[in-house]
């Protein structure tokens, strides 16, 4: 039997973030008009910067690496958010441990296929509920949504969870990803209301 995790967030007596109202399904928001077509042949998954052991797989050995299915709210900083989203892939716990970090790894850059970049610090990555996902709603990740490979991050603004994922960089000093660089908070935590970073 797959592990089901709830993520702790939903069972919050404050789960509705402040400032946040429900809206139906996520809105689809991309930097980009179109997402080109990944060539998956030569896709790879990467892990590399701060860690012992840097990681790389193709989608077959990702999908074939111990999985969980994930419930959670989803929270983008523009004020909506959407209960209960069904996930499913690897946590970004169990590929951290598989890479061991450094002593000094306390940020991370995630990278996409289409030049998106999110940046967090690492230990949001550790947590229980933090995912790469290939499914949605039991489906094979839809392309507007971040096929082949997205991270799901629920305690932090959406825009922190990457679609189209290629590789996670582990660093040390934190590095603004593409909306932190335009006055996004490095963190982002939906509860203290983490949209903009000093104003
Ligand atoms: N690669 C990539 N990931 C991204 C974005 C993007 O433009 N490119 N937008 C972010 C934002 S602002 C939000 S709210 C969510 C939206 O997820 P959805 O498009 O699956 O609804 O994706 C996030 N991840
Ligand atoms: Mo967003």
């Amino acid at each position: 039997m797959k592990k089901r995790i709830v993520s702790k967030n939903v069972m919050r007596s404050d789960r509705l973030p402040p400032g946040q109202k429900w809206i139906k399904a996520p809105v689809v928001y991309d930097i980009v008009d179109e997402v080109p077509d990944w060539d998956m042949s030569s896709y790879r998954f990467r892990v590399w910067g701060e860690v012992k052991k840097p990681l790389e797989f193709s989608y077959e050995e990702l999908l074939s690496l111990e999985s969980v299915e994930l419930v959670a709210d989803f929270h983008c900083v523009t004020r909506w958010s959407v209960r209960e989203v069904v996930w499913e892939g690897v946590q970004t716990r169990y590929l951290l441990e598989l890479a061991g970090l450094k002593e000094g790894a306390r940020f991370v850059l995630v990278h996409c296929l289409e030049g998106y970049t999110a940046s967090m610090p690492v230990e949001f990555l550790l947590e229980e509920d933090s995912i790469l996902a290939y499914k949605m709603f039991g489906k094979t990740l839809p392309k507007r949504h971040g096929y082949p490979l997205r991270l799901v991050v629920p305690s932090l603004y959406a825009w922190k969870s990457a679609k189209y994922v290629w590789g996670i960089e582990v660093l040390r000093e934190y590095v603004p990803g593409f909306w932190e660089l335009r006055g996004y908070h490095p963190v982002g935590d939906p509860w203290r209301e983490e949209r903009f970073w000093g104003g």
